[in-house]
């Protein structure tokens, strides 16, 4: 299969193949030439804890983005491989209605350890996706550690969802969430401790000085679909002000940069390795044995 060729006829196995090569770290010619096609999509991440509603609220998203005649990208990232496999079912299981329509594709990924990380190839299946021409493209991700930071990197939008009555959410909350959430949203917001949950939320922006965005908080039921029409009004508002203030523009370089970085310190690591596991096993202090690395590949 000319791929390229078939990219650009629209057929969806040449995006799927064009994303399984992105994975094994092998993306690097197609996003070359593909890049000029992107900087059209809306990116929406979707992050917080596992369990709260993620892939249910992305099914739910995608149907509303349907009814308005947008084509959708999904990724659906697990970076805790081997332990997702139940995740990654549990993502496809949530996303099945959408399967067989056209003008949605889903992607799951979960290797990892390759060149250029999860994350790099996250990137490049959004560039991807962008490139083939989805209105929008839905980025979600289970919020361990760095990986909703690194969402927020990648999406216009940040979405962080959250569930009541449960620690996971709380903690989520303490660990600087409030940077990175453009939008949060309490999911089973039927649960009778959503209130407790939503004050939390809200005391904890109060301790926040803002300016610019302010974090809207709608609450959902995503198996229902309720509240599905205000997260998508907030999503929207949140492109809009994005839009009006410029602010777009500067997400956009700030991906850039991003990714531009996570490339670039891949290929510095496996120098640095390579020349690390050619020193001499002599008896050097490790500032010493630092500074004779360094100088040896950038010679200072
Ligand atoms: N009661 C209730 N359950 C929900 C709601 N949304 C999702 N769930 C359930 O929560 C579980 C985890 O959902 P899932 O979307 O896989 O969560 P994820 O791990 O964050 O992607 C599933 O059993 C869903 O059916 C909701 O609004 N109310
Ligand atoms: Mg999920």
């Amino acid at each position: 299969m000319d791929l390229l060729r078939e990219f650009e006829r629209q057929n969806p196995r040449a995006l799927a193949r064009a994303i399984s090569l992105a994975e094994a770290g092998r993306g690097a010619d197609l996003v070359r030439a593909l890049y000029p096609r992107t900087g059209r999509a809306v990116t929406v991440g979707l992050t917080g804890p596992p369990g709260v509603g993620k892939s249910t609220l992305a099914s739910a998203l995608v149907r509303e983005a349907r009814a308005r005649g947008k084509s959708v990208g999904v990724v659906s990232v697990d970076p805790s491989s081997p332990f997702s496999r139940g995740a990654l079912l549990g993502d496809r299981i949530r996303l099945a209605e959408h399967f067989t329509d056209e003008s949605v594709f889903i992607r799951s990924m979960a290797s990892r350890g390759h060149l250029g990380g999860l994350a790099g190839a996250t990137a490049d299946a959004v560039l991807l996706m962008d490139a083939f021409g989805y209105d929008l493209v839905l980025i979600e991700t289970v919020g361990v550690g760095q990986s909703e930071i690194a969402i927020a990197e990648l999406a216009q939008t940040t979405i962080v969802a959250l569930q009541p009555g449960s620690g996971d959410s709380i903690q989520v909350l303490k660990a600087g969430i409030m940077e990175i959430a453009d939008v949060f949203v309490v999911n089973k917001s039927d649960h009778p401790m959503a209130d407790q949950l939503r004050r939390e939320i809200r005391s904890m922006m109060e301790m926040l000085h803002w300016t610019g965005w302010v974090p809207e908080l709608v609450s959902t039921q995503a198996l229902e679909g309720r509240g599905v029409d205000e997260l998508v009004a907030a999503i929207e508002r949140h492109v809009a002000y994005l839009n009006e203030t410029g602010e777009i523009e500067r997400r956009r370089r700030d991906a850039f940069s991003h990714q531009v970085r996570q490339l670039a310190l891949g290929r510095l690591e496996e120098r640095l390795d390579r020349a690390l596991r050619a020193q001499p096993d002599d008896e050097l202090d490790p500032y010493g044995a630092a500074d004779r690395v360094v100088s040896q590949l950038w010679g200072e």
